[in-house]
């Protein structure tokens, strides 16, 4: 039965309610949401449980950025579901050879290995690096180390949060795995010295641009630098594109820099960082279905053969045509151009207000990834409050850290709808302002 019930005598007068009361009794308490139960979405608009509207400024942590339910994503989704949904890979199907033909093509690899969430798309690309590092670079076996950044986010599961910053998400859930090195994020000087100290490096592995820790944009030279060093020392460069790729930051992939070609930065070739492998997720299935993807040369991808990775859904049918719709969408509805022309006008827009603000320090971003630094401590609890306002406003969006909130919509934005949001945000926070 859904809808509102008695439940330990106390009769739950709303809708929401009723949803929140039912986590809390039988789900594990591993998340503490937006008090906001959902049940609908359309592009940019979501509806709760009682029928208010909203405009999402989260997409799913940049998943959907193809907006909500998009009709051909769904389409494709539901035609697919009715013919076949899963094989393993004990046996071939006949979308996946297509879709990694597209995808491959599409960013400008060789090779494309599915996977399913980010994090096991992260965990490929480790488990690749090091047999690529013990079988063609040389490094004895069980030595192979890679460099990641401070204060990186790169998942869940156990050897990627055995390098996470954040005691959080890495305490009591050790022994923790052995093998990585940090340096600070956007320090070229760091990383080149621990590559000069470190003969088993194998893989440097950074966001492009850190979500979690804030939506920190590095230098304009620090990936083509970096870049630079790993291939010095014959280094793997692994980027993390599972949150800033996909249109999400006005270029394809943010490792395209300043590029705006739709495609793999053929036009302006310059300004790309290419990676030897690039992770995708999130908005690889416009957020319908969970789709990973490691990408790279078969001369790296190949250290891996038969037997050796896997996966029971990677590479099914039904993500493979999801995906490739979903990469076609961005394509055909110039959703890259669309993303940085609005994130221009977005922080443009923002920063008029910052002038007169006490409450606001900065925005900061690139396309439609952005975030707001509030005027407090990292530990407070303004960035929540002045997300529930935002919510009663109509406007989700999610604090990171006590002073942060991301601001981050389905790149189908238009220009009136984001007007219309610049206004929620201005008139909510006005009501923090001292
Ligand atoms: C949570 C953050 C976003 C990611 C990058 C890999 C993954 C993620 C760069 C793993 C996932 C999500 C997961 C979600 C919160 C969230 C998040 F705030 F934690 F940092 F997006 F900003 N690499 N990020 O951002 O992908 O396995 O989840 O598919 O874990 O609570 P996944």
């Amino acid at each position: 039965m859904v809808g509102p019930t008695k439940k330990n005598s106390v009769i739950d007068t709303t809708l929401s309610s009723y949803h929140l009361e039912l986590e809390k009794e039988f789900g594990a308490h591993d998340y503490k949401p937006l008090p906001v139960v959902l049940t609908k979405g359309q592009g940019v608009f979501l509806w709760d449980v009682e029928g208010k509207k909203y405009y999402d400024f989260l997409s799913a942590y940049s998943a959907v950025n193809q907006g909500h339910c998009h009709p051909e994503i769904i389409e494709a989704l539901i035609s697919q579901a009715k013919e076949l949904t899963l094989t393993s890979r004990a046996f071939h199907n006949d979308k996946l050879g297509e879709y990694m033909e597209f995808s491959t093509k599409y960013f400008g690899f060789e090779r494309l290995l599915p996977m399913n969430t980010g994090a096991e798309g992260v965990e490929t690309a480790i488990k690749i690096t090091r047999k690529w590092g013990h079988t063609i670079k040389g490094i004895p076996e069980n030595q192979a180390q890679i460099i990641v950044c401070e204060n990186n986010f790169h998942g869940r599961t156990t050897t990627v949060i055995s390098f996470s910053s954040d005691p959080g998400s890495k305490d009591y859930f050790g022994p923790h795995t052995p093998g990585f090195l940090h340096v600070p994020y956007n320090d070229l000087k760091s990383l080149e010295s621990t590559l000069d100290n470190n003969p088993n490096v194998v893989g440097f592995l950074v966001e492009p641009i850190q979500g979690e820790a804030g939506v920190y944009v590095p230098d304009e030279d620090y990936l083509s630098e970096a870049k630079k060093l790993c291939q010095k020392n014959n280094v793997l460069f692994i980027a993390d594109e599972i949150q800033t790729g996909i249109g999400r930051t006005g270029s394809l992939l943010a490792v395209c820099g300043n590029c705006t070609c739709e495609n793999n930065c053929e036009r302006q070739k310059s300004t790309y960082t290419r990676p030897d492998l690039l992770i995708l997720g999130k908005a690889l299935s416009g957020g319908t279905y969970p789709v990973s993807a490691v990408l790279c040369d078969s001369k790296i991808m190949d250290v891996i053969q038969p037997g050796q990775h896997g996966s029971t859904f990677g590479g099914n049918p039904l993500g493979s045509v999801v995906a490739k719709k979903a990469l076609e969408v961005v394509k055909n509805e110039k959703l890259t151009q669309r993303a940085r022309d609005l994130g221009n006008y977005f922080r443009d827009e923002i920063n008029n207000y910052i002038k007169q603000s006490s409450i606001v320090k900065l925005v900061r971003g690139k396309g439609l990834l952005n975030a707001i630094v509030i005027n407090d401590e990292p530990d407070s609890k303004t960035a929540w409050n002045i997300c529930l306002k935002l919510k009663n406003n109509g406007l989700l969006a999610k604090p990171t850290h006590g002073n942060i909130i991301r601001f981050a919509p389905p790149l189908v934005i238009t220009k009136t709808q984001l007007n219309e949001c610049i206004t929620i945000i201005k008139k909510t926070l006005r009501e923090f302002e001292s």
